[in-house]
C-alpha cells in the first residue's frame, strides 16, 4: 500500500475551496492507503495567530476533518506539533536549501507581496522546508493538494532526491494528486484569485464550510459574473461563471460539458440557485455532523490515538536520517 498524506493550517475557517482541492481527494483515497492526515498548526504559526484563536480553530477544523469523512479506521488522524519529528526534521530539511530557491517560490512572493513593508516572517520563507519534512518523515508517495501546493511537492522532491543523494537513499519522492476539477477554487468577489482561509475580502467572496448556509447562499447568488449571461466554461474569459461551473462540477461529480448541457438555455440567475440549492445540500450534513464531533471528548482521543501512531512511524525514519547525517553518535 502506498502511503499518502495531506494538511490543512488553522489559520481560519475551512473553506470550500479546502475541502474540493485537497479533503475531497484525500477522503476519497484514505482506504486503499496507508493514511496520513493532520492539522498543520505548525504551519499555521509562520505567521503570527492570536493563542485563543488558532487553539479553537485547531479543534473546529479536527471535527470538521471528520464531519467531511476522514476516518479514524483507516487514517491516522493528528495534530502536527504533537509529532515532535516534523520539528527536527523540518530544521535539518532546511539545512539543504538555498534561500534563492525559497524565496523563488509563487507562494511566499504573493504572500510577502500582501505582508508588505514591515518585513517578511521568516516562516514564510521556510514553509516549503517544514512542509517537505511532513511528507517526507513518511515516505508518503500520494500527497492530494489543491493546485497552489503543487509547487511546493516539487520542491520537496528535489530537497528528498538531493538528501539522499548526499547522504544515501533514505527517503521516497511523492506525486502530488490534484483533481482535474476543483484544484483551485477562486474568490467569489475577485474571480482571479484563489478563495483562501485569510483573504481580505472573505466577507462575500468566501464559502466556510461551518458558517450559516443562508449566507453562504447569498454568497453564491451575488458571486461576481461576465455581462453575457451565457453559462459556458472559459476561465480565461469568463473566470466568475467558470468558477461556480467548477463547484458545481466538483460537487456532483457531473462534468462540465453535462453542465453546459443541462443550462444551455438558462440564465445566470436560474444557474446560481440551482448552485446555491445543492451547496446547502451538500453543506448541512457536514455542519449536523461537525457539532457532533465538535464538543466530545473523543475528539481529542482520536487526536491523541492518531499521533502516538504518527509517531511511530517518523521517530524511525528520523532515527535513519540521523544515522545517516552522522549524527547519531551512540550506535
Ligand atoms: N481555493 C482553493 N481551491 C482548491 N484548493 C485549495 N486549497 C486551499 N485553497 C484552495 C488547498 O487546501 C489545502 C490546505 O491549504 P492550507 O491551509 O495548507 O493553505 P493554503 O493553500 O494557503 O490555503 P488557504 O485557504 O489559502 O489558507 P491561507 O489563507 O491561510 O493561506 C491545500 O492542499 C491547498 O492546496
Amino acid at each position: 500500500m502506498k502511503t499518502m498524506i495531506t494538511g490543512v493550517q488553522p489559520t481560519g475557517n475551512f473553506t470550500l475551496g479546502n475541502y474540493l482541492g485537497a479533503i475531497k481527494n484525500f477522503v476519497k483515497l484514505q482506504k486503499e492507503h496507508n493514511s496520513f492526515i493532520f492539522i498543520a498548526d505548525l504551519h499555521g504559526l509562520t505567521s503570527y495567530q492570536e493563542p485563543k484563536k488558532i487553539h479553537d480553530t485547531i479543534l473546529d477544523l479536527a471535527a470538521t476533518y471528520l464531519a467531511c469523512g476522514v476516518d479514524p479506521k483507516y487514517t491516522n488522524f493528528f495534530v502536527q506539533s504533537d509529532v515532535n519529528e516534523h520539528s527536527v526534521l523540518g530544521f535539518l530539511v532546511a539545512f539543504q536549501c538555498r534561500v534563492g530557491e525559497l524565496s523563488r517560490m509563487t507562494q511566499y512572493k504573493s504572500k510577502k507581496e500582501k505582508q508588505g513593508k514591515d518585513g517578511i516572517d521568516l516562516g514564510l520563507l521556510i514553509y516549503p522546508t517544514l512542509m517537505a519534512a511532513d511528507i517526507l518523515l513518511y515516505d508518503a508517495e500520494i500527497v492530494p493538494v489543491g493546485s497552489d501546493q503543487k509547487q511546493h511537492i516539487e520542491i520537496t522532491r528535489d530537497i528528498g532526491e538531493r538528501m539522499n543523494k548526499r547522504y544515501g537513499d533514505m527517503f521516497k519522492l511523492p506525486d502530488y494528486y490534484v483533481p482535474e476539477i476543483g484544484h483551485k477554487i477562486m474568490n467569489l468577489q475577485n474571480p482571479n484569485e484563489k478563495m483562501s482561509k485569510s483573504s481580505p475580502i472573505n466577507d462575500k467572496g468566501t464559502i466556510f464550510i461551518l458558517d450559516d448556509i443562508n449566507n453562504s447562499k447569498k454568497k453564491i447568488m451575488s458571486a461576481v459574473t461576465d455581462s453575457e449571461n451565457k453559462i459556458y466554461f472559459d476561465e480565461e474569459k469568463k473566470p466568475g461563471i467558470s468558477n461556480l461551473i467548477s463547484i458545481y462540477a466538483s460537487i456532483t461529480n457531473k462534468s462540465i460539458k453535462d453542465i453546459e448541457d443541462k443550462y444551455k438555455d438558462s440564465n445566470y440567475g436560474t444557474f446560481k440557485k440551482d448552485l446555491a440549492d445543492l451547496l446547502e445540500k451538500f453543506i448541512l450534513p457536514i455542519q449536523e455532523k461537525y457539532k457532533k464531533y465538535r464538543y466530545n471528548d473523543e475528539l481529542i482521543k482520536i487526536l491523541h490515538n492518531g499521533a502516538i501512531e504518527a509517531e511511530k512511524v517518523a521517530s524511525k525514519k528520523l532515527l535513519e536520517v540521523r544515522e545517516k547525517m552522522g549524527i547519531k553518535y551512540d550506535n
